[in-house]
């Protein structure tokens, strides 16, 4: 990847938001790609793709919440196909294949379609995100996602009015994924939303973080990023999107219904039978944080009302 910092700034002057700031004002001002042209550097993406990408504009919504280390954010992972431990993914999963790709949206809609991730690159305008992220496991980061929202994609498909959910299904490639020969999971992981979920603001589908484009780890080229429940909900390198009246299994929910509800609102007043919800440790930090309901979202509250939220997990 080609990363430069302005000389002229001390790293220990600045937090990772004014570094990944400075780097990317940096190179717009440098070309981008001009600069990656002359150094003989490959970029991942075409010229075109990585245009798109170099022209959003920084999260200016309010999140007092320092980001996590673009190093941590790469480098400490879930992605079972590519190995169960935190450091496997960024070890194992260079192997992903991104381009080509197409994700399939159909089901109950009027137009299902098939896009080439070029066409969903600029789908919609991408914008950054800085999100608060909350895994089940217990630890938690701060994330500039680069995306756009879901509802942007599901209207172009127009959805029935019979599509009440959204399922996810993510690459599944015997060849390059190490981990699923283990049975670990019902492969391919899949994922699913409430309609009214899948349609909120804060739902999008992160095509980059940190002002560059994903990287596999992280669930290259396109993933699901819903912000209130735990990160096993963002299903990682989506390739196929339904639209559909019942309520989709997910991979979790198969491999173990007791533990991994549907719905997975992060709530500290419902513990994981193995894990205590109340507190998490933000990656990073020292001192364990309180964890808020919804994962301090209480914009989507209302998406839950009248719900027993114990019952519903
Ligand atoms: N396809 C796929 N998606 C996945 C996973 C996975 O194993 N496979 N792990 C999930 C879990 S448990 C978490 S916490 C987040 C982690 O996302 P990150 O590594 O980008 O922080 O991805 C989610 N998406
Ligand atoms: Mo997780």
């Amino acid at each position: 990847m080609l990363i430069r910092r302005p000389a002229d700034i001390a790293p220990s002057e600045i937090t990772p938001r004014e570094l990944y700031r400075a780097r990317r004002d940096f190179m717009a001002r440098s070309g981008r790609l001009a600069l990656a042209g002359a150094a003989g550097l490959a970029l991942p993406w075409t010229s075109a793709d990585a245009a798109v990408l170099a022209n959003v504009q920084p999260n200016r919504m309010a999140l007092s919440d320092k980001p996590t280390r673009q190093k941590d954010v790469t480098s400490y992972n879930n992605y079972y196909e590519f190995g169960v431990d935190k450091d496997e993914p960024a070890k194992n999963a260079g192997t992903l294949k991104t381009r080509p790709w197409t994700v399939t949206i159909d089901g109950l809609c009027n137009k299902p379609r098939r896009y080439a991730i070029e066409d969903l690159l600029k789908f919609a305008p991408l914008e950054e995100r800085l999100y608060r992220m909350r895994c089940v496991e217990g630890w938690s980061m701060v994330i500039p996602w680069v995306g756009f929202p879901l509802s942007a994609l599901l209207r172009a498909v127009e959805p029935q009015g019979s599509a009440k959910f959204v399922e996810f299904t993510t690459l599944l490639d015997e060849k390059t994924m190490p981990g699923v020969k283990y049975p670990i999971l019902d492969w391919p992981y899949t994922e699913g939303l409430r309609m009214d979920e899948a349609l909120h603001p804060l739902t999008i589908l992160a095509v980059g973080l940190y002002g560059e484009e994903l990287l596999p780890q992280n669930g290259a080229p396109i993933r699901l990023v819903v912000p209130w429940k735990y990160g096993f909900k963002n299903a990682k390198s989506i390739v196929h999107i339904r639209l559909t009246e019942k309520m989709p299994g997910t991979a979790w929910n198969k491999a173990a219904a007791n533990e991994y509800g549907f719905y997975s609102n992060v709530n500290p007043n419902v513990d994981h039978p193995r894990w205590s919800q109340e507190t998490e440790r933000r990656i990073g930090e020292l001192t364990k944080r309180k964890t808020l309901l919804f994962n301090g979202y209480d914009e989507v509250a209302g998406l839950y009302a009248g719900m027993d939220l114990k019952k519903n997990f």
